[in-house]
């Protein structure tokens, strides 16, 4: 494996987590609940009866954490801030023992050196809000700019660089589509209100953020949509499923339009949440870098049954992650290239806010993460051969932590953590990635 990629000079290499899979500390210092606390404690609903509450214990272990960061030669760290620290009902009272944790860990991580790079929502909804409808409510998206407006003006003298939602196709499915994760909706295509109403949240949170002077990302778990065959009916299968999971995230943000759904049953005005002047609220702040995702292409085929307007198929011939996830490099190359295609001049700097890869505990010496990283950094710097523009790199994850539905049963950490002592011990993959960064900052002095 390369131990250097030729990525630029300033080139910004980080690691990224999120409150609820690392925080813990779910009662301290009055945070109020969550969705994921609720859902959590739902028999069934998170593998093993797993749940977030003690997790990483990052929110009394920050010190040890950033210390490892320093010890990966990190320039920034992507970190999620948890909606119910700071208003434990979603709105009304700011909870100042909440903010003032997220103000000690921004000032530690300057100290260090790092950084940093917050999201502002990574899932977490505050319970509170969940019982108002959630993201079914256009209400939460004010109520998201508020509280945007309120941790800005907190930390935004420190922090320049924010991102506004994580992954909102994946929050939008399976929270509210599937059920898969919380807040655990079964809607299927009638859960696109809540997707408008996070994309009208980014837009109304962007727009006070600049008005701050701060930058503002979006960050998306995009994936090249294949079709399964040439003909034509896996195209148009593809071709649906791709509007949903990327075109709908992306386009009305760098477009300002939605792409056409009529393939997938909904209509033009996403039964009825979409109001006169939200695509421009959503668009006209513009975006001063898109935050990508990324983890695997997709294949797609043909309907099977009714129920759907595309399958979702096995990508043939290639090794998988310990998740199952397919694990095509190349595939990011052709994502990047295929977004210039698409968006042409609308298309923002990148930045790869999160690519890593799930590997069994037991396996030593961590070497299917090693060929991951190495493989899809590969794939990235020949994208940027090509011309596009790359500025950062975050792998996710820097610690082993809880997995969503899958609890703490998925290892995707650079540090291996034991959840029964707390005790971090790096892996392989930390050793290789901080090596990588030293040997890319001696070969591209800024
Ligand atoms: O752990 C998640 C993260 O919260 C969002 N992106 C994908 C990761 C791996 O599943």
């Amino acid at each position: 494996m390369p131990d250097r990629f030729d990525l630029p000079a300033g080139f910004r290499w980080g690691a990224a987590t999120a409150a609820y899979q690392i925080e813990g500390a779910v009662h301290e210092d009055g945070r109020g609940p969550s969705v994921w606390d609720t859902f959590c404690a739902q028999p069934g609903a998170v593998r093993d009866g797993h749940t977030g509450a003690v997790a990483c214990d990052h929110y009394h272990r920050y010190p040890e954490d950033i210390a490892l960061m320093k010890g990966l030669g990190l320039d920034g760290y992507r970190f999620s801030i948890a909606w119910p620290r700071v208003l434990p009902t979603g709105a009304g009272p700011v909870n100042p023992a909440g903010l003032a944790f997220y103000d000690r860990l921004v000032d530690a991580l300057l100290e260090a050196g790092i950084a940093p790079l917050p999201t502002l929502f990574h899932w977490d909804l505050p319970q509170a809000l969940e019982d108002e409808g959630g993201w079914l409510n256009r209400d939460t998206a004010y109520r998201f700019a508020e509280y945007a407006a309120v941790v800005a003006d907190r930390l935004g003298d420190r922090v320049p660089a924010w991102i506004t939602l994580n992954e909102p196709f994946v929050h939008t499915v399976f929270g509210y589509a599937l059920g898969t994760h919380a807040p655990g909706r079964t809607l299927m295509f009638e859960a696109l209100p809540a997707a408008h109403h996070q994309l009208l949240a980014h837009g109304l949170a962007a727009s006070l953020l600049h008005e701050r002077g701060l930058e503002v990302m979006l960050s998306n778990n995009l994936t090249p949509v294949e079709p399964a065959s040439d003909s034509a009916a896996d195209a148009a299968a593809a071709e649906a499923y791709d509007a949903l999971h990327n075109r709908l995230f992306t386009d009305p943000v760098l477009l300002g339009r939605y792409p056409d759904l009529t393939a997938l049953g909904v209509p033009d005005d996403i039964f009825g949440a979409i109001r006169p002047g939200d695509v421009d609220l959503i668009h006209a702040p513009g975006l001063d870098g898109l935050g990508l995702n990324f983890y695997n292409p997709t294949r797609v085929a043909a309907p099977s049954s009714p129920d759907l307007p595309f399958d979702l198929v096995p990508v043939p011939d290639v090794p998988h992650t310990a998740f199952g996830w397919p694990v095509v490099p190349e595939s990011l190359t052709r994502l990047l290239l295929g977004l210039r295609d698409f968006y042409g001049k609308a298309l923002p700097p990148v930045t790869i806010t999160e690519n890593g890869c799930s590997v069994e505990e037991s396996t030593d010496p961590d070497r299917p993460r090693i060929d991951y990283l190495a493989t899809h950094l590969d794939a990235l710097a020949a994208a940027v051969a090509e011309g596009i523009d790359v500025r950062g790199y975050y792998t996710w994850s820097l610690l082993d932590n809880f997995e969503w539905a899958e609890g703490y049963h998925q290892r995707f950490g650079l540090v291996h953590v034991d959840f029964a002592t707390q005790r971090r011990t790096p892996k392989a993959s930390y050793a290789w990635y901080r090596d990588l960064i030293a040997a890319h900052r001696a070969s591209r002095p800024r």
